[in-house]
């Protein structure tokens, strides 16, 4: 995600060639000037370099690193820097390799030591602080990095094998594992949309200047118009781009995958670090609490610390945060999320607060207040079970019969839409991309491919907080299946304050896993037709309650496209190479005995 702070020009003395006049700021409080700094291996990345001109004494510098361009970051840094509560700083912002105005060569999320001459996006960000603290007039030696996105990830490997002066990081919507839960694939279902999109913005060209163009504003039709992802990699010419050819070439999590995971890298900081996710967050949601928790088993010295907010992906950045879509969180959520980074920032690098910060502050959005809590998930959460019962009832009661299915077909012709139609291009103008997740899911009640069980009204709340799990038992005819597991809050029929919340069905949290990988994910095997295997869905984590008056409801599917390409519902050893016939409409069944009672387990908290 683009997020570009900025400030404007003062081009001073330095070993670095300016590259090109950078375009003044709007703010004659501000001097911008632009550098290319040198790599220890010799290649320069191009930075926008953007200082307050009147300052009394040295300040800290604080840093973005973005594959997205520069473009305009001088310009909005004034606003920006006063909106974030984000004065007083030096504003840098960098283009990474291969990128816009930096030499090198692009390499999505490029793993460790795999860059030129050994460099990595660590090193890089080591190189490119050293050269700033030794160059930037008035600075005072403490740098801080943040970024949302692509630019969270960065935030995060840079505080890897940290130069010295880095003394705070805020790794934001980080990307932290793209085959287990973030933008790429989701515990093996490949982000078709996605994944096609963003390579194709990001690959066909190195400055954003090819605009992906599938050939009809309904993108679930475009899609569905080819039979197998061959066909639709040939059409729009896929196979050219890195990434595609990365997804297409290495569709189970092997090493490369692995190599490409950050919470297996990421697993100490000894920089101050705040990790910052959206809940309903359509892209990088699973990386910030993946990456969190895989800090926190070193992290001794209390550096590390998360905040989870009610939003979108990167919607704290800007947004009031008061709501998303149809859903109000009763209070400016954004706001406060500014308020806390501005004190962050201010304390590791001006020495300015208590440094009082909660380990984890997270935002429950059921009872619009935000909590925090001394360790993610709580510890004195309980486990409780929602067990899938007959009748389409849901219940904290386990099924007490020998017998209990509930079947539906499931046909890759007829996939179920992830969001309501017409699904815009990801990334248009118009698209509802960021809102998906918080649709009224009654938009697919009634098909026949989606089963539904619900509780009754709830006597009391129901607080849950910390990990959302689901464990299905469940049979196919074919030999691969999807399983996509809704976790939604139903409204009650009538909500007197907003009566268009009436019966709303909000998904609090959901999430697919590929039947193939149930016993490996780096070895796939058939599923045994007829069989009844158990899977285990991870839906990750929520800070959500259930209000009185309110039903639980959980709804299984097997497709959820385009986001997520058909799943052949044969098996063939790499999807990407799936025939047209390997597609086919099988039965799935869905087992509730007391053998196989299959359930979804929240944590829940008094
Ligand atoms: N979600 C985007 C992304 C991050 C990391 C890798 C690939 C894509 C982004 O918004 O930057």
């Amino acid at each position: 995600m683009r997020v570009s702070l900025v400030l404007l020009a003062a081009v001073f003395a330095s070993t670095a060639r300016a590259q090109q006049p950078a375009p003044p700021a709007a703010d004659s409080d501000y001097a911008t000037s632009d550098v290319m700094i040198p790599m220890r291996d010799g290649v320069r990345l191009h930075t926008v370099i953007v200082t307050p001109k009147n300052a009394t004494a040295p300040l800290p510098i604080l840093m973005e690193r973005t594959p997205y361009g520069t473009e305009g970051f001088a310009a909005s840094v004034p606003r920006r820097a006063k909106r974030l509560g984000l004065d007083g700083y030096i504003h840098v912002e960098q283009d990474i390799r291969g990128r816009f105005g930096s030499e090198g060569a692009f390499d999505m999320n490029r793993p460790p030591h795999s860059g030129h001459a050994g460099t990595d996006e660590s090193s890089d960000t080591y190189d490119t602080i050293d050269w700033l603290v030794k160059n930037v007039p008035n600075n005072n030696g403490r740098v801080g990095i943040f970024g949302i996105s692509y630019p969270g990830w960065l935030t995060a490997v840079g505080g890897i094998g940290a130069h010295p002066a880095l003394k705070a990081i805020s790794p934001q919507a980080p990307m932290g594992d793209a085959w287990m839960g973030d933008d790429f694939f989701h515990q093996g279902a490949f982000r078709a949309s996605y994944g096609l999109e963003y390579s194709w913005m990001m690959e066909a060209s190195s400055d954003l200047s090819v605009t992906p163009s599938p050939a009809r504003y309904d993108t679930y039709e475009w899609y569905l118009s080819f039979p197998t992802l061959g066909a639709l990699a040939q059409a729009v010419g896929a196979d050219k781009w890195p990434t595609w050819r990365r997804f297409a070439e290495h569709p189970a999590y092997d090493s490369v995958w692995q190599a490409h995971a950050l919470p297996r890298y990421f697993t100490h900081t000894a920089v101050p670090t705040l990790t910052v996710g959206g809940w309903w967050d359509q892209e990088d949601e699973f990386g910030p609490l993946a990456s969190y928790a895989a800090l926190e088993g070193t992290d001794s010295a209390d550096l590390s610390h998360l905040v989870m907010g009610p939003w979108y992906h990167g919607q704290w950045f800007a947004d009031s945060g008061v709501a998303l879509g149809n859903f109000r969180f009763g209070r400016a959520t954004g706001f406060d999320f500014r308020e806390l980074q501005s004190r962050w920032f201010a304390y590791w690098l001006k020495g300015e607060g208590d440094g009082k910060f909660a380990e984890a502050t997270v935002y429950d959005a059921g009872a619009n207040e935000w909590r925090s809590f001394d360790r993610w998930p709580p510890k004195e959460a309980e486990h409780r079970r929602l067990y899938f019962r007959a009748g389409g009832v849901l219940s904290f009661d386990p099924p007490s019969t020998e017998a209990g299915v509930d079947s539906f077909v499931s046909n890759p012709a007829h996939p179920v839409p992830y969001r309501p139609r017409p699904v815009e291009r990801t990334y248009s103008p118009t698209s509802r991309w960021r809102r998906w997740e918080t649709e009224d899911q009654r938009f697919v009640d009634g098909r026949p491919d989606v089963l539904t069980w619900q509780t009754a009204p709830l006597a009391a709340d129901v607080t849950l907080a910390g990990n959302v799990v689901a464990h299905l038992y469940a049979a196919t005819t074919g030999s691969d299946a999807d399983w996509a597991v809704k976790l939604i809050d139903v409204y009650p029929d009538t909500v007197p304050d907003r009566p268009t919340m009436g019966g709303y069905e909000l998904m609090v949290t959901g999430d697919i896993m590929r039947g193939r990988y149930r016993k490996s994910w780096e070895h796939p095997t058939p599923i045994p037709p007829n069989a009844v295997e158990s899977y285990t869905v991870d839906l990750h984590q929520q800070a959500y309650t259930f209000r009185k008056g309110h039903r639980i409801m959980v709804q299984v599917q097997s497709t959820w496209f385009p986001l997520y390409d058909r799943n052949p519902q044969t098996f063939v050893p790499n999807v990407f190479k799936a025939r047209a016939a390997d597609y086919r409409a099988r039965t799935h069944r869905v087992y509730r005995t007391v053998q196989t009672p299959s359930h979804v387990e929240i944590d829940v908290v008094k």
